[in-house]
């Protein structure tokens, strides 16, 4: 199942909120932002993947190592907590991917790669060019931008067309930096809708694909679907999952889930056993789904503090997917879905069918059918009956 911790939750979210001071005060921490401190996160994350028997781990440059008065400095933390993170890896653990943190500090207010300052898109390069070399170093299989700031608050200061010039430029320049490095791993772009900007440029699958096309980036990317982050932009994680998958594009899943009464980003652990058979009937037709995989950013409700909820989290979290792909290869197997599908496009199955879709019956042959048809009767489309098939196999 290529289950991934998300460093950022689990070992970096506290539980605050725009209300509410940190609920959650894990007994490894110590209350400071230091390099010690770093180091033994990074042993509790470890314990914590070898409890769970979880090989793969995310992380973002600056959840992993403080960061430096320079860049220099900064550099040299996350080296040496990468060290350490090296070292207790061992021959079985690696990153499923790396990520830049490019959202947090005020530098980044205007966005980084789209950043209307262009001292800000140079450190923004010079971060991604760091945290690709460590996740190659660390062996990582993949690489994502989610593009924190990559957005606009109104159109009425920003040039959207020269922003997204900057991106593409900034893409291009992070594909040659891989190539160059000899870095194999898959990038991959992760769509989200807004927040924290009002518009984010990679707003959805179909957004982010036409980009990748426009600015000839198609072969070079992928796409990682994060469920919330679907819904947040009013499709389902289904719909998104299918998007990417029939453009060739799906290679990573952020495996949570929102809450239909909110209206933003919760991160919750995905724990709806017929969302996840969903999920999975999108992984099974897309031929499975490394190497990319399931990463858990998903973080504990602020309530939830006791170190054991950590545990019981990703449990149920593994286990709603484990589920739901028994349900999906049960669909398959029994094939009453397939068949109700084949069904209702069958008058394609023609002689006619085949012709129009090869493209080439034109409009004069399908006139002169049509008149020859007279009015078409149309059938069912079967939903209830769809419903309650796909129901009865959870
Ligand atoms: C935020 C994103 C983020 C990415 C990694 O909404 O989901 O956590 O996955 O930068
Ligand atoms: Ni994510
Ligand atoms: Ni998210």
């Amino acid at each position: 199942m290529r289950f991934s911790i998300a460093f950022w939750h689990t070992f970096r979210g506290t539980g605050g909120d725009p209300f509410g001071a940190p609920t959650k005060l894990w007994p490894w921490e110590d209350g400071t932002d230091s390099l010690a401190m770093a180091k033994r996160r990074m042993r509790a994350n470890f314990e914590f993947l070898d409890k769970l028997g979880v090989e793969l781990w995310c992380f973002h440059d600056r959840d992993i190592a403080p960061e430096g008065k320079t860049i220099a400095e900064s550099n040299a933390n996350l080296d040496e907590v990468v060290a350490l993170a090296k070292e207790l890896q061992g021959t079985k653990i690696h990153p499923l991917w790396g990520t830049a943190q490019l959202f947090m500090h005020p530098r980044f207010m205007h966005g980084a790669a789209t950043s209307s300052e262009l001292a800000v898109y140079a450190y923004s390069a010079a971060q991604v060019k760091k945290a690709i070399e460590v996740t190659h170093y660390l062996g990582g299989e993949n690489y994502v931008f989610w593009g924190g700031r990559e957005g606009y608050q109104t159109l009425l200061n920003t040039d959207m067309e020269r922003e997204l010039n900057h991106l593409a430029t900034f893409l291009h320049a992070a594909v040659g930096h891989k190539k160059k490095i000899g870095f194999n791993g898959t990038l991959l772009i992760e769509p989200k809708p807004q927040e924290p900007t009002k518009h984010q440029y990679d707003w959805d699958a179909a957004t982010a694909a036409n980009f990748l096309r426009k600015y000839g980036l198609i072969d070079e990317f992928k796409l990682n679907i994060e469920c919330n982050h679907a819904t947040l932009s009013g499709h389902s994680c289904h719909h998104e999952l299918e998007t990417a998958r029939i453009n060739g594009l799906l290679g990573n899943v952020d495996a949570n889930s929102g809450d239909p009464q909110i209206g933003w980003d919760t991160d919750q652990f995905l724990m709806d056993i017929s969302e996840a058979t969903l999920v999975m009937l999108s992984i099974i037709k897309n031929g499975g789904i490394a190497p990319g995989g399931f990463n858990f950013d998903a973080k504990l409700r602020r309530e939830s503090t006791d170190v054991e909820d950590l545990f019981i989290a990703h449990i149920a979290g593994m286990d709603t997917l484990a589920r739901g792909l028994r349900n999906a290869a049960k669909l398959i197997e029994d094939g009453s879905l397939t068949e109700l599908i084949r069904k209702r496009y069958q008058s394609f199955d023609t002689e006619l069918g085949a012709l129009v879709e090869a493209g080439k019956a034109d409009f004069e042959t399908l006139e002169k059918k049509a008149m020859e048809w007279g009015e078409p009767k149309v059938p069912s489309a079967k939903q209830e009956l769809a419903e309650m098939i796909f129901q009865s196999a959870l």
